[in-house]
């Protein structure tokens, strides 16, 4: 078959890859970015993902900026992004773009697959209306749209596009049947067939919603904790050594990617127009959200016991990305945290080695030498190196562990003070 992946990033590229080097099928990409483009033609991946960058040197599949190249496509993929608006709606723009451009090769017999993160009903309200409006075929008849929710983790060593388990709901079961053979012919993982679009967009929402609700319940932990006295790290430590029905997660400066802090409005926002209002989720999202504020409330609670005001302090921010090790900022707690200096503070200096362009200085010992007082607002390895003697060094005076990197043991005898979040 012909197979086309339309959104070549970090879902489609490593897809892309994965199918062409692992089945018989022809595949073409397609994306908007010149940039993308050219990378995969210099056989350069366009994304930072280690089985992908393995992959690209052993297979190699047309890519194009023009959408020709999906004439005569049997299987269509959308892998494109789906953000979030300012007012935290869901931004279908890219899915519908998508879906028109697959519509203009959309012939009997394809299947148009969703791999983008939706809430439960797209497929069947957005999707397939707009599939059939623009080729007059029926969507279950002369078509199917088949739903197999992305699980890439950017950056995750481990788990990659071969070897996590799918789930895909369709139209019809036929088509459900076709578009799991069809994944499980590249796959090594377990791939499930579901009854219904519905259920597999929800599977996927209810995965990250989960999570965010867990982490929003050890945020809310930490700031009665914090009030306590209480070191919830450690508390979580033990409670994680119960072999069964508790999963630890783990407080911090707050929550950002595109997934954990994006999927949750999805849910709330559809079971709205129902009438439902999923308050539990919303509240979540509310602490969640709250975090920075939080952590810049623990920075100005110590420097009164140093007498000092944060007006006058120049204080330094370690890290914009979202998660350690990588320069992805979408929703980055960061960002929040930057602006609340930018108003309450003398002076913001900003440092992230996978972020240079939001930096404003270009080493971790120049934002030292600047800073009278340091927020930690992203968990990078080159910042955990850190010790005590490294800010003793550049006279700082307070220390907020926004992700909990360091050991607060080691401030003990020191003239810093030092808070974690959640750390008694
Ligand atoms: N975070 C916490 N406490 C935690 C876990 C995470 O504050 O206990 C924060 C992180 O600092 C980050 C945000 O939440 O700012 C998201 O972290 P994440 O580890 O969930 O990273 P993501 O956004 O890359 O989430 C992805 C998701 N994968 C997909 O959607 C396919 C998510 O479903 C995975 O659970 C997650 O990776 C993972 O397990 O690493």
């Amino acid at each position: 078959m012909k197979v086309a992946v339309i959104g070549l990033g970090y879902v489609g590229f490593p897809l892309a890859c994965a199918i062409a080097k692992n089945s018989k099928n022809e595949v073409v990409g397609f994306d908007l970015s010149e940039e993308k483009i050219d990378f995969i033609q210099n056989g350069k991946a366009p994304i930072e993902d280690e089985q992908a960058e393995k992959d690209i040197k052993e297979v190699s599949f047309e890519v194009s900026l023009d959408d020709s190249i999906l004439e005569g496509a049997d299987i269509f993929i959308v892998c494109v992004p789906t953000p979030i608006t300012d007012g935290y709606l869901p931004d279908l723009g890219p899915v519908k773009g998508a879906t028109k451009t697959c519509a203009k090769y959309l012939k009997k017999g394809s299947i148009v697959v969703i791999e983008s993160t939706i809430n439960p009903g797209i497929c069947d309200d957005i999707v397939a209306p707009l599939l059939e409006f623009e080729t007059r075929m029926k969507a279950g008849v002369d078509f199917d749209i088949a739903h197999c929710p992305e699980r890439i983790n950017p950056g995750d060593p481990k788990w990659n596009v071969y070897n996590i388990p799918r789930n895909v709901g369709a139209t019809t079961l036929e088509g459900c049947k076709r578009t799991a053979d069809f994944y499980r012919s590249f796959l090594d993982a377990e791939v499930n067939e579901m009854a219904t679009l519905k259920e597999a967009e929800a599977t996927k929402i209810i995965e990250n919603t989960f999570r965010d609700i867990n982490i929003a319940y050890v945020n809310e932990l930490a700031q009665s904790f914090d009030a306590m006295g209480i070191d919830l790290q450690n508390v979580i430590k033990g409670a994680s050594n119960k072999p069964f029905a508790f999963m630890p997660h783990f407080p911090g400066c707050g929550v950002g990617g595109h997934c954990i802090p994006v999927d949750p409005y999805y849910l709330i926002e559809k079971a709205r127009h129902i009438g439902f209002d999923h308050r539990f989720l919303r509240t979540a999202r509310e602490i969640n959200n709250s975090m920075p504020a939080y952590t810049i409330k623990v920075l100005e609670k110590i420097l009164t016991e140093k007498n000092k005001v944060i007006k006058e302090m120049v204080v330094g921010v370690l890290g914009v990305a979202y998660k350690p090790d990588i320069g992805d900022k979408r929703e980055s707690p960061a960002l929040k945290i930057i602006s609340i200096l930018e108003e309450k503070a003398k002076a913001v200096e900003v440092f992230d080695p996978y972020c240079l362009d939001d930096s404003t200085v270009q080493s971790i010992d120049e934002l030292l030498e600047k800073a009278d007082a340091i927020v930690l607002a992203t968990g990078h390895s080159d910042f955990k190196q850190l010790t005590v003697d490294d800010f003793e060094k550049h006279n700082i005076s307070c220390l907020v562990d926004g992700k909990n990197i360091w050991d607060k043991k080691s401030f003990e005898n020191s003239l810093i003070i030092y808070k974690g979040i959640g750390r008694g």
